[in-house]
């Protein structure tokens, strides 16, 4: 092939299209990795409506880690103390076949558990809850989305009665004001941020940004007002903005009266934040307070993004509703330039939404509680009414619990790696230790995970199997097959419908082809705020990526015209009675606050390069030279009180475990609040694991834990230096958190 291949890049929920060139270029030289593999190019795909030729330093060189140290054949053992042996996909089948079956006779189908991803494609995603839901009759099918979008997936089900954000990227450029709050878009959502600096560069005495962070984020510094709440206040803050707008009259009663319900309890709770207390509890100025609600109340038009700093909380779910409620109370929601849009962390966490992939949903943005919506889907799978439970399965964290407990006899775990990923990591460790049959499904080898597996599973991954994926803004890409997978690889689905028919189930898995899996999918969605009945892998090859909703028999073209790119435009919600809830909720403040004993509140994120446990990005030189190691950004005054400098080692202790770090002094983060990455595992730095000091305490509705915030103490680590971890040079340190606006703007961002 010498033609560029059409894509969508594998990494963040922005859904860049990609162009990608095949390495043997006619009259130029074979494009090679540091290794001798040819690579294949990515670039900008212009056509692409969700980022117009855009895309950021990982799309750019992600290629580069395709042929590295793959999983390429089965392997399996007996326990985890054996090494691995290389099997034939016959033998691995046998035995995930013979397990399953005993399991299920004696345990019954709730000790079976898939933990997948946002990052399998939507036909894999599917076919699992076939597999799990439908044919084995457990609901046990979480993935690790529970860890990243759950919490906005139940604020918008119980304010708007329907998962789904309901505004598109085209918002970012048509705002007077975007409220970014709990995200680092520009390190993140680089496209998206990319978007909306532009056209806030070319407005800049209209258009007003602000940033809610308790770190000065290189999103921070572009923002007219930064708000360093004190992590965990945002329901006081966003309460607060509430009680000002309503004091001054900056509501819109006619659309509160005609569109909503529960206007006088969340009016009421709000009377108890007034702005002195408020701005206490958040640790800001009362003038800073003050100007948030002034730049949200004068704005025609607000569009509020958030991710991790919102949802990784034990209120999550209200975070979300308190943001929702805002734009409720202003009416800034189902119209151009505004709305609540929560930003997807993965590249197909919102496909994960459209087909089901959490313990308590279904296909279709369908409820596993819903007698109707289980009746629907079994009819589909041709399933004996009764086939799926009438209860949610297990959660993420709850499958660590039941290995805790002995109750799991079967995990499968496919396309994420919770030995880095899960809160509480050496408790995490200690129930996979406990698994009596994991399956490790996976694309690289080794990667943290497969330490603890029965099972080895080499997945074909991006780029080697075709599929569609959906972005944050409702965009369906066609994601094309342009090289061949390495050694046995097999695509997730596959693997998931092979197992399925040895189970006896030929019927429900006779699919030929990725583009039968889709089509089944995609029949489910008719007449659900989610139709994308209308699309398939033929239109989208041949049409480009298409936004639902998308029923059947459209065009992309009269699909564009007859439906909104916006939800909820005529203002009728999903809810039974039509009307947008307001959730009246106090604030309750972190899980775990910090103490005496742990005086600082660790908080965690993300860096540009890096995408999570490094499976990718670490084996990317280009990546590797811009973030080469973990460390601990802490405040001026509090690295003061500490005795310790920029380059000093420290040990971070929570009450869980520890890890040691270089310091980082900086303004950059607020006092008493320290900030450290969460890309590095075992297997890439020595004693540096975030989760080991993060907890599983979580959302009671939505389940996603408070990964954001844990209390840790730091004690400086005087003249030993620890031995096995990288010792950095000054220069090396500076590297860390050098500015990267410029590589952000053009470096990276290659626009054909
Ligand atoms: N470069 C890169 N981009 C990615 C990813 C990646 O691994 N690398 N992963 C993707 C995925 S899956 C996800 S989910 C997204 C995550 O995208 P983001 O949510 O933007 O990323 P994080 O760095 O996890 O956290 C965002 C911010 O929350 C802030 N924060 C912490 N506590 C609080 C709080 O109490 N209140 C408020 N308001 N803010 C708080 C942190 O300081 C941090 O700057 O990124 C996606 N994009
Ligand atoms: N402390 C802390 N912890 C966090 C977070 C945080 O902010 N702070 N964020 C949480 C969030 S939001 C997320 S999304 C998770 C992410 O955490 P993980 O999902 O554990 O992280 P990844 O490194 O993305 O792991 C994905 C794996 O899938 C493999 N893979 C890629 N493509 C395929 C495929 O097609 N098939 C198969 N089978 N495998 C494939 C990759 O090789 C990689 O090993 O981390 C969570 N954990
Ligand atoms: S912003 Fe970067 S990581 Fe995200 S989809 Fe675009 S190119 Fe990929
Ligand atoms: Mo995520």
């Amino acid at each position: 092939m010498t033609e560029a291949a059409k894509t969508l890049c594998p990494y963040c929920g922005v859904g860049c299209g990609l162009e990608v060139l095949p390495p043997a270029l006619p009259g130029k030289a074979v494009n090679r990795d540091s290794q001798g593999h040819p690579v294949w190019q990515a670039r900008g795909d212009r056509a692409h409506p969700s980022s117009q030729g855009m895309v950021c330093v990982k799309g750019a060189t992600v290629t580069e880690s395709l042929d590295k140290d793959r999983l390429k054949y089965p392997m399996m053992r007996d326990s985890l103390d054996q090494p691995f042996r290389q099997v034939t996909w016959e033998a691995a089948y046998d035995r995930i076949v013979q397990v399953l079956q005993t399991v299920r006779q004696t345990q019954g189908p709730e000790a079976i558990c898939m933990y997948g991803s946002g990052q399998f494609q939507s036909e894999d995603y599917y076919t699992a809850q076939k597999l799990l839901k439908g044919c084995l009759g457990t609901n046990n099918f979480d993935a690790n989305s529970r860890l990243c979008m759950s919490s906005a997936v139940a604020g918008y089900m119980h304010s708007l009665g329907s998962d789904g954000p309901p505004c598109c990227y085209a918002d970012l450029e048509l705002t007077d004001c975007a409220f970014l709050i709990g995200t680092n878009t520009a390190e993140c959502h680089p496209i998206v941020f990319n978007r909306f600096r532009k056209y806030h560069k070319k407005n800049k005495r209209k258009v007003k940004l602000i940033v809610v962070d308790p770190r000065r984020t290189e999103t921070a510094k572009d923002a007219d007002l930064h708000l360093a709440i004190r992590p965990g206040t945002d329901i006081t803050l966003l309460n607060g903005m509430a009680h000002i707008l309503l004091d001054r009259g900056q509501i819109e009663p006619l659309f509160i009266d005609e569109c909503t319900t529960g206007f006088a309890d969340y009016a009421e709770v709000v009377s108890h934040y007034p702005p002195e207390q408020v701005a206490k509890v958040c640790g800001i100025s009362v003038k800073d307070l003050k100007t948030a609600a002034q730049y949200w109340g004068e704005s025609e038009r607000v569009l509020s993004l958030w991710s991790m700093g919102i949802n990784q909380s034990a209120e999550g779910t209200a975070k979300v509703r308190t943001i929702i409620n805002l734009h409720l109370m202003t009416g800034t929601i189902g119209r151009p330039g505004s709305g609540p849009f929560s930003l997807t962390g993965q590249p197909n966490a919102m496909g994960g939404r459209e087909v089901g992939g959490l313990s308590h949903i279904l296909p279709g943005y369908r409820l596993v509680k819903n007698p109707q919506h289980r009746q629907e889907v079994e009819q589909a799978w041709q399933l004996p009414s009764g086939s799926i439970k009438p209860e949610p399965g297990l959660a993420a964290w709850d499958m660590m619990l039941g290995l805790e407990y002995g109750q799991v006899g079967f995990l499968w775990v496919a396309a994420t790696n919770p030995a880095v990923s899960m809160p509480d990591i050496e408790r995490t460790k200690a129930a996979l230790r406990q698994s009596p049959f994991t399956v490790y499904q996976d694309a690289y080898f080794p990667t943290e995970t497969a330490e603890f597996a029965h099972v080895l599973l080499p997945a074909a991954q991006w780029s080697e199997k075709p599929g569609t994926m959906t972005n944050s803004e409702r965009v369906v890409t066609y994601c094309a097959a342009f090289r061949p997978a390495p050694g046995e690889a097999k695509a997730d689905w596959e693997i998931f419908a092979e197992v399925g028919r040895r189970l006896g189930f030929e019927q429900q898995f006779a699919f030929g082809s990725a583009a039968e899996v889709y089509d089944e999918f995609a029949q489910l969605t008719q007449g659900r705020v989610c139709d994308m009945s209308g699309i398939s892998h033929q239109r989208l090859r041949l049409e480009g990526p298409i936004q639902w909703p998308c029923p059947a028999i459209e065009t992309a073209a009269t699909a564009a015209d007859k439906y909104d790119k916006r939800l909820y435009t005529d203002l009728i919600f999903a809810t039974p009675d039509g009307r947008a809830r307001f959730a009246a909720v106090h604030a309750q403040g972190l899980a775990e606050p910090p103490s005496a004993d742990y005086p600082f509140v660790l908080t965690n994120g993300r860096l540009y390069g890096h995408w999570h446990t490094q499976s990718r990005t670490g084996r990317i030189e280009k990546i590797v030279k811009m973030h080469p190691a973990p460390f601990l950004e802490v405040n001026p005054r509090d690295a003061q009180k500490l005795e310790i400098q920029s380059g000093d080692w420290v040990e971070v202790r929570s009450q869980r475990g520890q890890a040691k770090l270089k310091v980082l002094v900086t303004q950059s983060i607020r006092r008493g609040t320290v900030f450290m990455p969460m890309h590095w595992g075992f297997l890439w730095a020595e004693d540096a694991e975030c989760n080991a000091l993060t907890h599983p305490e979580s959302c009671p509705i939505s389940l996603q834990p408070e990964l954001k915030a844990c209390a840790v103490q730091i004690l400086p680590l005087r003249g030993e230096q620890p031995e096995a971890n990288e010792i950095l040079s000054e220069t090396e340190l500076n590297t860390l958190r050098k500015p990267l606006k410029s590589s952000i703007l053009s470096g990276a961002t290659t626009v054909r």
